[in-house]
């Protein structure tokens, strides 16, 4: 038995936007005042998280001059010295700002294009300077809202031309950084580039060092498109390209509700504890969430304790479906391992195939126990078994 108490251990980390979230929506003000960087490691900290996150603007008001950045930085740093948190992921708000109202790689406007990769690459030094070895890219901004006023093919190019731009500068800076794309169906845009993680791995195979550059899928984004969260996850593990994840919840095919990990959709969020778990994913367990505007600042600690306390409740439930001789039979029964042993094999031919008949008749009446299983999973979930 255990109370579910975080550790650094665990690797949960947060965004600096998530806490420091003041509530603001598309029809009301901001709820809750502003959060300091500071406040929010050693808040962190105290709830047993290992690592927080941030936008460059986040973090340093933007206009800050140079001293105003410097004194940001050193309480930001004397924070992470007094609570070891780390700084494991980094990234760049391309999205606020007036000027970004079209994109920033690939805004139709070339001087913005300039302007965001200067803001990306002076993000960078921040981001090394942090100890980040991750660099998120979410282009909320890049998309359309009439096919008319962009031609999408220029805006992939513009997009390929930004991250070999990117991955020149780092390997020049002999920088131990990786890029991971954040993909997103829709919002703020009608139509966002790159909505899906599998758009987002079939563009990372057009770039010029594609080792580079993998994926932080978010369980809303996929979700907020119908899509299978641990099915878009498997593959990106699949491709070598799970470099960071964003763990929230959503309640279907909607606006980007950002909910607290395991609120939503629950059992999908178990299969993806089970999959993160079982495939030996060794990255941060990032939480990009937005407390729900109905909290104060205590609702606000109450929700991101809430993240981990749910992500250690699915890793246990997990563990045991796991280890439960009845679900390893039933794994037996509906043919789950069959799947792993290769379809011809080692020195089979097409002629060996072609030689072989199936008995039609009765493979087709064949079952695959699937209910069982999945019952089982249910049983466990719901703390039956
Ligand atoms: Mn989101």
């Amino acid at each position: 038995m255990t109370d579910y108490r975080p550790v650094p251990e665990d690797k949960f980390s947060f965004g600096l936007w998530t806490v420091g979230w003041r509530g603001v929506n598309t029809f009301g003000d901001a709820v809750r005042p502003p959060l300091d960087g500071a406040e929010a490691v050693r808040r962190l900290a105290d709830l047993g998280a290992y690592g927080i996150t941030f936008h460059d603007d986040d973090l340093i008001p933007p206009g800050s001059d140079a001293a105003a950045r410097a004194a940001v930085l050193k309480r930001f740093r004397a924070a992470l010295d007094e609570t070891g948190l780390v700084v494991p992921m980094v990234t760049t708000n391309l999205f606020t700002h007036p000027v970004f109202r079209d994109g920033g790689f690939t805004s139709n406007s070339r001087d913005v294009r300039r302007y965001a990769l200067r803001k990306v690459l002076r993000n960078i030094e921040l981001a090394v300077e942090m100890g980040a070895r991750t660099f998120v890219c979410w282009g909320g901004q890049d998309g359309a809202e009439t096919e008319a006023g962009k031609d999408d093919r220029a805006a992939l190019d513009r997009l390929r031309e930004a991250f070999d731009l990117l991955c020149a500068h780092v390997r020049d800076r002999g920088y131990d950084l990786r890029f991971a794309i954040e993909p997103k169906p829709n919002e703020p845009r009608g139509d966002v580039l790159l909505p899906t993680v599998g758009h987002a791995l079939a563009f990372i195979s057009e770039l010029e060092h594609p080792e580079m550059v993998g994926v932080n899928p978010e369980v809303g984004h996929e979700q907020m498109a119908g899509l299978n969260f641990a099915h878009g996850v498997a593959q990106a593990l699949w491709h070598g390209k799970l470099f960071h994840i964003d763990l929230n919840g959503q309640r279907g095919v909607k606006y980007d509700q950002d909910l607290r990990f395991g609120a939503g959709d629950v059992k999908e969020a178990f299969f993806l504890v089970d999959l993160l778990e079982s495939a030996g994913y060794e990255g941060p367990r990032h939480f990009d969430f937005k407390p729900p505007r109905t909290e104060d600042m205590a609702g606000v600690w109450e929700s991101a304790a809430g993240c981990m306390r749910n992500y250690l409740v699915l890793r246990e439930k997990a563990a045991a479906f796991r280890a439960d001789p009845e679900v390893a039979a039933a794994l037996e029964a509906a043919r789950v391992g069959e799947l792993a042993r290769p379809t011809l094999d080692p020195g089979e031919t097409t002629a060996d195939l072609l030689a072989e008949e199936l008995d039609l008749a009765a493979v087709a009446e064949r079952g695959y126990a699937f209910e069982r299983l999945d019952q089982l999973a249910v049983d466990h979930l719901l703390g039956v078994r």
